[in-house]
């Protein structure tokens, strides 16, 4: 994540560059090998059925054989057994993206007007019959995946969602994840994980049928396998690494900007995170606050090497060459730590998520309690689209309808620009119309 040739150029002398990402920012390449890896498996679990997957399960995740299925009962008995506190901070993650996202889908209307006396036009929101979630639990089980996913899918009204979720080492499912599928409300979840569990329920091997969406993140297998499996199933979005900008000014904290910065980086080594800033003075304490919170930090590891790598501290000379070189990292996550945030929040319009003061951090979303979605577009995708939400799941569907009113003005227009086409049986639907309507006998 860094600015294109031609912001650079365009804003040339307008910014200083503090730090600059070591590997130049450019978004990773897909892996050849993973491409291939997954057309296989692809091919031959469309072959093989439900026998592939299992194998494909046991190959790669110890899958031991057990039913596939995990039954609501199970789910509740697991969530019985977390710890106290983490099983109401998953009710409480899965309760306020639901409000949300109910908030959402009450704001979403139903549209039908007249646009001339007898030619009545409107849309009619529709949910997505079927989705599959994937529920992720490798290196980090993602607990509010589920939130974002299911409990919103359920919001916009889809009847039948189907989750996935790995093996662990133990053979069953993560408990914490379970938990956020049962509280979610998820209809069916199968013990299964990678390409295996994408594949099964885009050709319905699990679940009643053929799953019409495929939402969640995963590893690179699990990105490729949505990739390849969208035209035939609709997809979130194309997941990359997750990202955070911060855009601060001499005002900001640079412990909590530091920490935030370290927040998403620490999800891989290939996590961009970048500070803008009208102040050189913080840029400088925000560097010093990043290498001392490094050296304590467990997850340093994975961290270090993402700020190495794809980290960056830019100062831009005033507010609006900051917002407008934000706008061109079109960051996943954004946060905004100034004196002037409602001048930023007018002014910005490239992000996935916005957080707005220094009391706004990203894992609030991150794990469902800000309510918001954290399924977010990635890799430069803000410049185009938004995160997931109920309206990803609800398909405006039109429809009208024409009285004898407007089907003189109607017809007559379709038949002049039929003929000019030369498309004599379009021109026929409305020449009958008009015949019918001179002669009165519809
Ligand atoms: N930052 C990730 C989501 C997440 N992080 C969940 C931690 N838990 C993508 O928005
Ligand atoms: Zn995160």
């Amino acid at each position: 994540m860094y600015f294109t040739e031609a912001t650079q150029r365009r804003f040339a002398g307008r910014f200083t560059v503090v730090k600059q990402p070591a590997a130049g920012g450019a978004p990773a390449q897909r892996d050849p090998r993973v491409v291939e890896t997954v057309t296989r498996m692809l091919g031959q679990i469309r072959a093989g059925g439900l026998d592939a997957v299992t194998r494909y399960a046991a190959e790669l995740d110890g899958y031991d054989g057990r039913p596939l299925e995990i039954s609501r009962d199970e789910m509740r008995r697991g969530g019985a057994k977390l710890p106290g506190e983490l099983r109401a901070a998953i009710e409480l993650g899965a309760e306020r993206t639901a409000a949300f996202a109910k908030a959402s889908r009450a704001a979403l209307k139903d549209l039908e007007v007249e646009l001339e006396p007898g030619l009545v036009a409107g849309y009619r929101y529709v949910p997505v019959p079927r989705v599959g979630a994937y529920l992720p639990a490798g290196r980090f089980p993602l607990t509010a995946s589920a939130f974002m996913t299911v409990n919103v899918a359920k919001a916009a009204g889809v009847p039948s969602v189907v989750a996935c979720t790995p093996p662990q080492p133990d053979g069953g499912p993560h408990p914490a994840v379970l938990y956020a599928a049962y509280v979610s409300g998820a209809d069916r979840v199968f013990l299964l994980g990678g390409v295996q569990a994408l594949a099964a329920m885009a050709y319905g091997l699990v679940g009643d049928a053929p799953a019409d969406m495929l939402v969640g993140a995963g590893n690179a297998f699990v990105a490729e396998a949505k990739r390849q499996l969208f035209g035939a199933v609709a997809i979130d979005l194309p997941a990359g690494p997750s990202e955070v900008a911060v855009l601060a000014d001499e005002t900001a904290d640079p412990e909590l900007v530091a920490a935030d910065l370290l927040g998403q980086a620490e999800h891989g080594p290939d996590s961009p995170a970048a500070l803008v800033t009208t102040s050189a003075g913080l840029a400088e304490r925000v560097a010093a606050e990043v290498d001392r919170q490094l050296s304590g930090l467990a997850t340093a590891p994975i961290a270090g090497p993402a700020w190495r790598d794809h980290g960056s501290i830019t100062v831009a000379a005033d507010r609006s060459t900051a917002a407008a070189l934000m706008d061109d990292l079109a960051p996943e996550h954004l946060e905004v730590q100034t004196a002037d945030d409602e001048w930023y929040h007018e002014h910005l319009t490239a992000y996935g998520s916005l957080f707005l003061g220094p009391w706004s951090t990203v894992a609030y979303s991150d794990k469902g309690m800000a309510g918001t979605n954290h399924v977010l577009p990635t890799a430069g995708g803000a410049r185009h689209s938004a995160g997931l939400s109920v309206s990803r799941f609800l398909r405006p569907l039109t429809y009208q309808r024409v009285g004898r009113d407007a089907t003189p003005a109607l017809a007559g227009a379709v038949e002049t620009i039929s003929a000019s086409e030369g498309m004599a049986a379009h021109r026929a639907t409305a020449a009958l119309r008009t015949g019918r309507l001179s002669r009165q006998e519809v």
